[in-house]
């Protein structure tokens, strides 16, 4: 039995599955978007989570083939909402810097947009900081192509061991989402006061902040109060599978 040789297999014969968890206005509690999250149905029956085969996928370089299916995924959900009528929010993808080594990966993303024929206004990329960092103009001007169709990019794990800021005045990037360690400590007094700058900066760049991991109501409070545009986490919904997410576009909160 080998995971990898499985792996392997399972983009070609479909088994993966995309859970969608909400994102909600910290205000008004509306509904203003979903984080895709990958599962894969391996065929003996078990659900595998992606931290038990995204870091296999990022070395093995399975990780790009991947992503192509998830972000196709995506894009074909948002038109099957479209094509029911429902209202569709904005879905994010979490992208692995491992596929930055492709030369052709912002034509491919720019292709299946083109061929999903899918508003890119509705799609995000999550992006780890740690890449944005790097001051690579080969990046930079992949980042400011994707952000010229139209899509939008977000900072995930915002906050994580990476210093330099300077990138947020590079990239222009539309969201920043604050790391789930943050939110945990959040009644901590000086986690408070970093949370409080890291918003003031971002609005003062003119970009939304997200908390995400957010567990409780006096999380979500605190949150709303100190200007936090957006919350996801638990607390909302876990991620679930498609099925369960359009109920929520259905039954706006
Ligand atoms: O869904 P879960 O909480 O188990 O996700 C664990 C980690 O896997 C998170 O860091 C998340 O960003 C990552 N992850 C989830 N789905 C995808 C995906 O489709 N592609 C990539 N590259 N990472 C993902
Ligand atoms: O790295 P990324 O931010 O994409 O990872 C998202 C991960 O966080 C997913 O594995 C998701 O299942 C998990 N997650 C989402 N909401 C919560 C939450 O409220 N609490 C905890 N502990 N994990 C969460
Ligand atoms: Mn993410
Ligand atoms: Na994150």
């Amino acid at each position: 039995y080998s995971l990898e040789r499985d792996l392997r297999k399972a983009v070609d014969r479909n088994e993966f599955e995309m859970y969608y968890q909400a994102k909600i206005n910290a205000k008004t509690n509306g509904l203003v978007g979903a984080e895709a999250l990958i599962r894969w149905n391996h065929p003996n029956g078990n659900r595998i989570f992606p931290g038990d085969f995204i870091p296999l996928a990022e070395e093995n370089g399975m990780i790009f083939a991947i992503t192509i299916w998830t972000f196709r995924a995506a894009c074909e959900q948002l038109k099957r909402w479209e094509k029911g009528g429902l209202t569709t929010v904005p879905i994010s993808v979490n992208i692995s810097p491992e596929i930055f080594d492709r030369q052709d990966w912002v034509e491919t993303l720019l292709q299946i947009m083109d061929e999903t024929n899918v508003d890119p206004g509705l799609l995000e990329l999550e992006i780890t900081e740690g890449v944005l960092i790097q001051n690579d103009e080969t990046f930079i001007t992949s980042i400011e192509t994707l952000k010229q169709s139209g899509i939008k990019i977000s900072i995930d794990d915002f906050g994580t061991g990476y210093s330099s800021l300077l990138y947020l005045k590079k990239f222009k990037v539309d969201t920043i989402k604050i790391d789930q360690s943050f939110t945990r400590e959040l009644l901590n007094n000086d986690v408070s006061l970093i949370l409080k700058a890291i918003i003031r900066l971002a609005h003062e760049l003119d970009m939304t902040v997200i908390a995400e991991g957010v567990e409780t109501a006096e999380q979500a409070t605190y949150l709303r109060q100190n200007e936090c545009d957006q919350i996801q986490g638990y607390l909302i919904s876990k991620p679930i599978p498609v099925g369960e997410f359009v109920q929520l576009l259905e039954n706006p909160v």
